[in-house]
């Protein structure tokens, strides 16, 4: 891939986007544009073709979405079919009129069966139904690897589509209400150390498993992909083992320092039992994830503590 290649790093203040230019500049790409959301809304069919026609872009890696944990899901389902639906709709045809060359879309885990054989395989999409809390936004995500697809068979695009496990790392979401477990579980588990409190109160019943793969990483098997002209039309990204949400709250529990009670509040959804991706697609043509839950852990609540430590005293701080 040229290193003066024009890099189109869409949702480039996000977790996923600020791990792709991260990784992009260590990696000596120089050209690297980026958009924020009041410069170019990607709602905007208009302004998106306005936005391609006038600069030259070679390469997009579509990592604007809007994302959530399984309570944003469920409580904004049609926020989550729209705007997926809408910015992936606009950027892959905008892209393709531009003559693009390549594009990364980036999906989830989520957009195969609730009840699959596990471990998750490409071939599995659309075999079963889905996981009733995400569906919409699975929907919208299976629409985007379908819409690469036939873009790519039709008009003779390389466009790819990867497909991540849950996602953890720097500048992820700490909201309560809108955040992924693994976030959730730091700014909790820091809280209740540093408020003295003698118990983490962890949705569901804690027996849902999940697999967790480093933003990092996630943005190292972007560049690998790319740089390897690997063409394929669906690819999973992951660490190909899973862990309790039990076993995830203890370890994070001991990463952060905090030795209180771990309570279960089963009022709250468990979700997709299980959801471990098959991960030798990749692994085959010669890419793994290398960062481990303890060091990835560490290091993402080093991340919390600069940005948030001194004030996640309020529901405001984050
Ligand atoms: O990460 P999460 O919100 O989403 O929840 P999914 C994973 C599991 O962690 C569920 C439990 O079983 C939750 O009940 N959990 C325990 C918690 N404590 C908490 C907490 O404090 N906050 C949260 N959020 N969960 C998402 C999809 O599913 O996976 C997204 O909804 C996306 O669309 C993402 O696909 C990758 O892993 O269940």
């Amino acid at each position: 891939m040229d290193k003066n290649a024009n890099i189109f790093v869409a949702g480039h203040r996000g977790m996923v986007g600020s791990a792709l230019v991260r990784r992009l500049r260590a990696d000596g790409y120089t050209n690297i544009i980026t958009r924020t959301r009041a410069e170019l809304d990607l709602l905007d069919q208009a302004a998106v073709r306005s936005f391609f026609a006038s600069e030259r872009v070679d390469i997009v890696l579509l990592a604007s979405a809007k994302v959530g944990g399984i309570l944003a899901n469920a409580t904004q389902p049609a926020d989550f079919i729209h705007q997926n639906l809408a910015i992936e709709v606009n950027v892959i045809h905008a892209a393709y009129e531009a003559g693009v060359a390549r594009l990364v879309f980036f999906g989830s885990s989520c957009i195969y069966p609730r009840a699959c054989t596990q471990p998750i395989e490409e071939s599995y999409l659309l075999t079963s139904a889905l996981e009733a809390t995400n569906e919409p936004y699975a929907i919208a995500k299976i629409a985007g690897v379908k819409l690469c697809e036939a873009y790519n068979r039709q008009y003779g695009t390389r466009f790819v589509a990867l497909m991540p496990t849950n996602l953890y790392g720097p500048n992820d979401n700490y909201d309560l209400g809108s955040s992924h477990v693994l976030p959730a579980l730091i700014r909790k588990a820091h809280e209740a150390k540093v408020r003295g409190e003698s118990s983490l109160v962890v949705w569901g019943t804690g027996t849902p498993r999940r697999e967790f793969l480093h933003v990092d990483d996630l943005a190292a098997a972007t560049v690998f992909v790319l740089e390897n002209e690997v063409a394929d039309g669906l690819l999973n990204v992951g660490v190909g083992e899973d862990l309790s949400i039990r076993e995830v709250a203890e370890r994070v529990a001991v990463a952060i320092g905090f030795d209180g009670q771990i309570v279960f509040d089963t009022t709250k959804p468990d979700g997709t039992p299980r959801k471990l991706l098959d991960v030798s697609r990749l692994a085959r043509m010669g890419w793994r994830a290398s960062i481990g839950l303890r060091e990835g852990l560490e290091a993402t609540y080093r991340d919390f503590m600069v940005r948030y430590g001194s004030d996640t005293h309020s529901e405001a701080a984050v």
